[in-house]
């Protein structure tokens, strides 16, 4: 498609405000969640998620890549333009590290109301060992003019939003793109990655919300001015209203999750476990900063309690926690909550906004104890 704009109108979902107020979830919910599969959170017991049970998060279709005629483009204000193949980026310096990647959106469904979109509980979040080369080196090669203010990356995918027919693009500073961690991956898990997670490579910006993260990269351009495309603008905001810019989504905020304890029921999932001694377990993270604190409770939030936490997995990575507790009969609500090592904690109630992002309050899990 050649034009950037469509007349189109697409039929309205729910009552046609973009949100919803009931418990009820609409077709389009269901479909958007049917394609972008959450973690279950019993994967929390892994340290490194495994591939297939790692979260997704893809805006439109996934593209078909012939990965011997793709091309990595580095273009824009550079003084030597490069068109680099698969093999040239694999042949480069490589790393690997192990990265905890949470959609933006993890939690969105929570907030009342709640915005009609990838309507995420809490299982948008994984960890997985990305390799790759590092971005920092390869903008130096090709010469970044002095005047480049920031960074953009175009996925070779494409799609319709607010009226928008577009590439998915996002950008990041200049001194974001040049941080030592930023990579071009090209495995996931020490396998070549799958075509739903970027094949043949993505960006990977640790410490990010996942939005940043670019998949099925087509070209990175240097440029002067900030980048005001869709995904920067008019979307990734904590804002208000739909007339208010608000602030950029950016870091993934603090959070603890638990791995939901004893046995489901299947159809609510309701958790029944026994009573005597239990240990709670589970993982947290904070996005650039280190999680200094995990604490529980197990009534609600009345009180809480220190976790016992393992070392992180990475630099970039959640960490483990656990809690011993003696589960004594009848009804129980359990919390985790995390601090970050500048003191930020989870809040209890939710931080409302437009798009839903960013919902980092305080897990709760109800558990029948017989
Ligand atoms: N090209 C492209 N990159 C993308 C997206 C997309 O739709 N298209 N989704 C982003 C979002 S919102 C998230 S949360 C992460 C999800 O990465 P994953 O599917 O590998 O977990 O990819 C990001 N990169
Ligand atoms: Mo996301």
């Amino acid at each position: 498609m050649e034009r950037n704009r469509t007349e189109t109108q697409f039929p309205a979902v729910g009552d046609g405000s973009g949100f919803a107020h009931t418990d009820s979830f609409y077709k389009e919910e269901l479909q958007l969640a049917l394609r972008n599969r959450g973690m279950p959170l019993e994967g929390l017991r892994y340290p490194i998620t495994p591939a297939g049970m790692h979260y997704l998060l893809i805006h439109y279709d996934i593209p078909e890549v012939n990965p011997g005629a793709w091309r990595l483009k580095i273009a824009g204000r550079v003084s030597r333009p490069l068109a680099l193949a698969l093999d040239e980026i694999r042949k480069r310096p490589a790393r690997t590290l192990a990265v905890t990647l949470e959609c933006a959106g993890n939690g969105r469904a929570l907030f009342a109301p709640r915005r009609i979109s990838q309507p995420w509980f809490l299982e948008a979040v994984g960890t997985a060992e990305w390799t790759g080369t590092p971005l920092c080196a390869l903008l130096e090669e090709a010469g970044l003019g002095r005047e480049v203010a920031e960074i953009v990356f175009t996925g070779l995918d494409q799609g319709i939003e607010g009226s928008e027919v577009q590439y998915y693009q996002r950008s990041l500073s200049l001194s974001e793109a040049m941080r030592e961690e930023v990579l071009l991956a090209y495995a996931m898990n020490g396998e070549p990655l799958p075509p739903q997670h970027g094949f043949p490579l993505r960006l990977l910006v640790p410490g990010w919300y996942g939005m940043t993260s670019v998949k099925w990269l087509d070209r990175i351009e240097a440029v002067a001015e900030p980048f005001q495309g869709f995904q920067m603008l008019r979307t990734y905001r904590y804002a208000r209203s739909a007339d208010d810019l608000g602030e950029p989504v950016t870091l993934i905020r603090v959070r603890a999750l638990m791995i939901p304890p004893g046995i489901p029921d299947f159809l609510t999932r309701a958790r029944v476990l026994e009573a005597g001694p239990v240990t709670l377990a589970g993982r947290a993270w904070a996005g650039r900063l280190g999680v200094s604190r995990v604490e529980v409770s197990v009534n609600a939030g009345v009180t809480w309690s220190d976790a016992e936490l393992a070392e992180p997995v990475s630099a970039h990575a959640w960490r483990g926690w656990s809690f011993r507790w003696n589960a004594s009969p009848g009804r129980h609500t359990l919390c985790a909550r995390a601090t970050d090592s500048e003191g930020g904690v989870q809040p209890r109630e939710e931080q409302w906004n437009f798009g839903g992002y960013g919902n980092n309050m305080v897990q709760q899990v109800d558990v029948i104890v017989e």
